[in-house]
This record gives structure tokens, C-alpha cells and sequence, in this order.
């Protein structure tokens, strides 16, 4: 007998559809254009049904979560990205940067506590060196030694390893020294170099952003990738991007999830743009996950899409929804996101995933399973 979803009616009408829907079924890698066609012409229904597909087979019935904080050293940066609503000029009543005794203070609130993770990324501040932000990560871990620290965007990592006349190889080097243990995904943002050269006309390109992750994964330390979306890229433009991340990842097996960030419109330039619906929302998230086949986690990032919409999104192939967050980041509180003090319990995580029809699990920061909440 068929599988039900080629007697989808969008399937049975469109031959196209009908031989990608095969593809997914048997396992079989899509094309660009394949991902390209799903953008264009495929239902809401039917992307759900082959994401969910697509992610059962990699991680059966969990989502996933973590018990993370982050830490964002300062908002002050060299560069100029028009979606960012975070970024303030020095003097700025709303700018931060903090001092290496603040970030201390900051570790010691969670001495005793169940975090196993902290995630460090801000503004790339026009003085501080390699050294510097190996400072920010021993001090964190003089305090929280077995606590796993995932620092530092390309963005910042080719600015300071660059200034300090390194190659990324042994900059990343010396930053693993000072106890670096993953890189997170930001920066990516679309590789696209026109569409860079509009949205964030100065900073690393995304061949630079590829280079350092490759750096990185041969260095042994793993990272994130990420893809921000829903501004003025087209469905070529995220194809591409994903093709890159899919070719890197067959490369190096480095990237351990893939988080696609939604673009806010508050307070930044790129404002007047407005946001894409809901429904393109989770239509990105299942062509995602079905494109890459090769990256076995797909992040939907709470505090950027809300904790209902993260809900929503598990039936689009998302099978992690990241951390406690304990209202440590304003990324996305500056840019308009519903959840301006972004926190949640581990009970309130397991619960919203057992709503969901799934199985709670607590991951650590490299995907190993610590607690299944049968
Ligand atoms: O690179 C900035 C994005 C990223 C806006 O690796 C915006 O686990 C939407 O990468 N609207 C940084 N997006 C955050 C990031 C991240 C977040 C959570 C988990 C992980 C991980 C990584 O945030 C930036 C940019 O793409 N961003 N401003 C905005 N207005």
C-alpha cells in the first residue's frame, strides 16, 4: 500500500511534489531545487507530514532542552547590521559592557545550581583582544568548572582572531585553551553576498563565516549554524545558504543543530519590512529540517518565536527548543519579541513538550541525552 502522504490531494495533483514526496519517503537526498519547489508550491500539510517524517527518524519521539544561561559581555559593536536592535553606540543610556568582575558575579548566581551550560555572545567591542575574551571564558569557569561553554559567534571570533595576527586554527587554539568548549551558530545570517552587502553591509562575509566554522570543527570544538530569515531574502537566497551549511556539514560533521532565526522588526532599521506570518514561519522550519538530512537536531529558538509558537513548531520538525534562558539574554526583547523576560522552568519546558505529544528529554550541550521525563 502507499504511504498516506502521496494521497495528499497537493501530491496527487502536482507530479513534481509527487517524486520529492518519494525521495523523503526513501531516504533519498533533495536537489536545491527540490528544497527550492517545497518553498514555492508545497502545503503546509504536507511539509508537516515529511518534516515530521524526516525528524522521527533522526530523534524518535524526544524534544529536547537544556538547562542554560547566557551571558552578553556588551552591546557595543564595530559593526553596523541593520536588523539588529541591540547594538548601541557608546554613551548610550541603553549600552552595556561589563566588567570581568561583573561576568564573575554574574557565574556565581548559578554555583549550586543544575545549569550545564552558558552561552556568551554580544557586540564586538572595538578594544578587546583574543586574551580578553579568553579572560571572559576562565573566569566563568573559575567559578562553574564543569560547566560547558559555548562563546562567541564567527562574527566576534574573525574580528578578535584576526586582530591578534593569528590564523583562526590558532586562535581558536588558544581560546579552547582558555576553556572554550563549542561555538554558537549566530552570524550567519544569509550567505548571500548581495543580500549581505544590504542587511549587514560591513562585517565577515558568509565564505568567512563557513572558514571559521570549518576551522573550528577541525580544532574538534563543534558548533551551531543558523539562518535569519523572513526580511529581503528570497527561497533561492535560503537554499543556498542551506546548500552551504549542508556541503560543510558533509565535510566535517561538525554542526550539531541548525536554528533557523526569524527576523523582529522592532527598533532596527530594517523595520519598516514588518514580519513574515506564522505559516511561513513553520514552512521554513520543515523545509529545513528536510533539506538538511545530515544535521540531526533542529533548534526552534523560544525566545525568538515565542513559547506557544515553539510549541506549534515540534510538528514541523523541530525536536529542540533550547533552555531555562533565566532572562539573561535581550537579543530578542530589544527586537520585539513577546517574551520580554525571557526565563522558563524545567517543568514548564517538559510540560509544554508533553502537550506537544512528545517525550521530554534534558540534552547537555553536545546532544548527549542526561534525563529522559517518561
Ligand atoms: O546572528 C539579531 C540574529 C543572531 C535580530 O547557537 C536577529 O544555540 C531576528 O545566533 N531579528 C544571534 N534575529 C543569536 C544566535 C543564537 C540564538 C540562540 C541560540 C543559538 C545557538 C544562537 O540573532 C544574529 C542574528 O542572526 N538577530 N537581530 C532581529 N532583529
Amino acid at each position: 500500500m502507499e504511504p498516506l502522504i502521496l494521497n495528499l490531494p497537493s501530491v496527487q495533483t502536482d507530479s513534481m511534489l509527487k517524486q520529492i514526496t518519494q525521495k523523503v519517503i526513501e531516504g533519498l537526498r533533495l536537489l536545491p531545487a527540490d528544497a527550492e519547489y517545497l518553498y514555492e508550491k508545497a502545503d503546509l500539510a504536507l511539509l508537516g507530514q515529511l518534516a515530521n517524517l524526516v525528524n522521527h527518524r533522526f530523534n524518535g519521539n524526544y524534544v529536547l532542552f537544556n538547562r542554560n544561561f547566557h551571558i552578553e559581555p556588551t552591546n557595543l559593536c564595530v559593526f553596523n547590521c541593520r536588523f539588529c536592535s541591540y547594538h548601541k553606540a557608546a554613551g548610550d543610556p541603553e549600552s552595556w559592557v561589563m566588567t570581568l568582575d561583573e561576568i564573575k558575579k554574574i557565574a556565581e548566581k548559578y554555583v549550586n545550581s543544575n545549569v550545564t551550560e552558558v552561552h556568551i555572545v554580544g557586540g564586538v567591542h572595538p578594544k578587546w583582544d583574543l586574551d580578553y575574551y579568553g579572560k571572559i571564558i576562565q573566569t566563568v569557569k573559575s567559578i562553574l568548572p564543569a560547566i560547558h561553554v559555548k562563546a562567541f559567534s564567527a562574527i566576534e571570533l574573525d574580528f578578535v582572531i584576526r586582530k591578534s595576527k593569528l590564523s583562526y586554527a590558532e586562535g581558536l587554539a588558544r581560546l579552547k585553551e582558555y576553556g572554550l568548549d563549542s561555538v554558537p551558530g549566530g552570524g550567519a545570517e544569509i550567505f548571500n553576498p548581495e543580500i549581505r552587502a544590504k542587511i549587514c553591509p560591513d562585517k565577515a562575509s558568509g565564505e568567512a563565516w563557513l572558514t571559521i566554522h570549518r576551522a573550528a570543527h577541525k580544532a574538534g570544538i563543534q558548533s551551531n549554524a543558523t539562518m535569519l530569515y523572513g526580511h529581503i531574502e528570497n527561497y533561492r537566497h535560503r537554499v543556498e545558504h542551506l546548500s552551504a551549511i549542508r556541503a560543510l556539514q558533509d565535510e566535517t560533521h561538525g554542526f550539531n543543530c541548525f536554528i533557523p532565526l526569524k527576523f523582529r522588526a522592532a527598533n532596527n532599521p530594517m523595520g519598516y519590512l514588518g514580519e513574515v506570518n506564522l505559516v511561513e514561519d513553520f514552512r521554513n522550519f520543515a523545509v529545513c529540517r528536510i533539506f538538511l538530512d545530515n544535521i540531526k537536531h533542529l533548534k526552534a529558538y523560544w525566545p525568538m518565536l515565542g513559547i506557544q509558537n515553539t510549541q506549534l513548531a515540534i510538528n514541523f520538525g523541530v525536536d529542540d527548543i533550547d533552555g531555562t534562558i533565566d532572562d539573561t539574554t535581550k537579543i530578542y526583547s530589544m527586537a520585539g519579541a513577546e517574551e520580554q523576560k525571557p526565563t522558563m522552568t524545567v517543568g514548564r519546558l517538559t510540560e509544554l513538550i508533553r502537550n506537544a505529544n512528545r517525550v521530554p528529554a534534558e540534552r547537555d550541550s553536545l546532544y548527549n541525552i542526561i534525563k529522559v521525563y517518561e
